[in-house]
């Protein structure tokens, strides 16, 4: 099968399903479909209505297997930035997706995409893991900041940025266009929300700073809907407490606040049968839960998220369609036996459309 074939395929499967979703009349697919047939031909890829689009993005946020946060999938505002030509251009729409997301705190799912790859072009990439994320610098004392970001730093700082040195530095966006060299745009703090953590009664962080940017939005993973790719297809929800508490503050890979924590709360830390890392962990994630909420900051627990996966659940199934997941992510890191997920099971099949991880662009 050539790939045009494939294409043509791959987009009449998405637009049975999509029309039928947005209850389109069935009439208008042969039309769209030869319109589609032509386009491919002639330029190797089609464009989507704004509406396929923004309808496909909100069924790849269904599929996404890792997800836990899937019952809210039809409330995602998708921005159309596909006729971004310029990095400034598409700096701007990441800045318009940035404000619009955080909201002041209340945070909306919000995805921003960009123009779709053709005949295996990328015409724009962003670099970034994740819009906002803090910087890992590698010192003769150790990494400082989030190791995660150590080999992207190091890009950053090949391209001549240069961050204050702190653990918590906020990183630049990297955008590359088809053929250029890539280009780095400082973020402005009055974009960057973030919530400095405290305990509700302990002096969990003496000594030391301890904070979350607000929201996470990931822009490395490849969004394809109806036989397109796009590379750049930054999406946002808002945090589950455990991503922050009990991995990114708590993995001895990551900050591993875990023996500072201990040590502030006067445990005893001689031996693991003390439980002291769990005792710790568990305060940390009330830290960032309590925190999150006294700054008018979105956040879910994970118990709450859990009975809302279940509810997605059931949502699914009356509409006739088969959940599908990865269980080994969609457990929560804390405490996953108290929720029903634990106690569930799902295969993990891949759905279209759908996010996919991609080659970095960087060494
Ligand atoms: C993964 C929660 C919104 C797509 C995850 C994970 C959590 C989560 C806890 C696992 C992350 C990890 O272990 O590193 C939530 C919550 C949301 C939300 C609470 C609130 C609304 C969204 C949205 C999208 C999305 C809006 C896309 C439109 C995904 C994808 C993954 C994922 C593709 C897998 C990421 C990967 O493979 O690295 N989500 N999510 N989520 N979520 Fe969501
Ligand atoms: N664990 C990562 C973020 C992964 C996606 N999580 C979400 N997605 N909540 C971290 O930064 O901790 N989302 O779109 O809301």
């Amino acid at each position: 099968m050539t790939d045009a074939a494939r294409a043509l395929a791959e987009a009449e499967s998405f637009l049975r399903v999509c029309r039928a979703e947005l209850r389109q009349p069935e009439a208008g697919l042969k039309t769209r479909l030869d319109e589609i047939e032509a386009e491919l031909e002639r330029e190797g890829v089609y464009a989507h209505t704004y509406e396929e689009a923004a309808h496909g993005a909100k069924m790849a946020w269904r599929n996404a297997n890792r997800c836990i946060g899937r019952l809210f999938w039809n409330r995602l505002h998708v921005f159309d930035a596909r006729d971004c030509d310029s990095e400034e251009e598409v700096f701007r729409a990441l800045l318009r997706h940035i404000d619009y997301a955080t909201n002041g705190g209340e945070i909306r799912p919000a995805l921003t995409l960009f123009k779709p790859a053709a005949a295996n072009r990328e015409p724009v990439r962003i670099w970034n893991h994740q819009l906002i994320r803090y910087a890992g610098y590698e010192t003769p004392d150790g990494i400082v900041g989030d190791p995660a970001s150590v080999a992207f730093t190091r890009q950053c700082l090949k391209l001549g940025w240069r961050g204050r040195g702190t653990p918590f530095d906020v990183l630049p966006i990297v955008i590359q266009l088809e053929g250029k060299e890539p280009r780095w745009f400082p973020l402005p703090e009055s974009s960057v929300l973030e919530v400095k953590l405290s305990h509700p009664e302990k002096e969990l962080f003496r000594g030391f700073d301890a904070r979350w940017y607000a929201v996470p939005i990931l822009s490395d993973m490849c969004l394809e809907i109806g036989g397109v790719r796009y590379p750049a297809a930054p999406f946002n929800g808002w945090y589950m407490g455990t991503e922050i508490g009990a991995r990114n503050l708590a993995d001895e890979f990551r900050y591993d606040l875990l023996p500072k924590v201990a040590a502030n709360l006067g445990l005893d830390t001689s031996g693991n049968s003390t439980l002291w890392k769990d005792r710790a962990l568990v305060e940390l994630n009330v830290a960032v839960l309590h925190s999150f909420r006294e700054a008018g900051v979105s956040i879910v627990d994970h118990h709450t998220a859990a009975q809302q996966f279940m509810t997605f659940s059931r949502n699914e199934e009356k509409e006739g369609r088969e959940v599908t997941g990865r269980w080994s992510w969609l457990i929560p890191p804390l405490s996953p036996a108290l929720t029903p997920i634990f106690h569930d099971s799902f295969e993990d099949k891949t759905v279209l459309p759908g996010f996919a991880p991609q080659p970095r662009p960087y060494a």
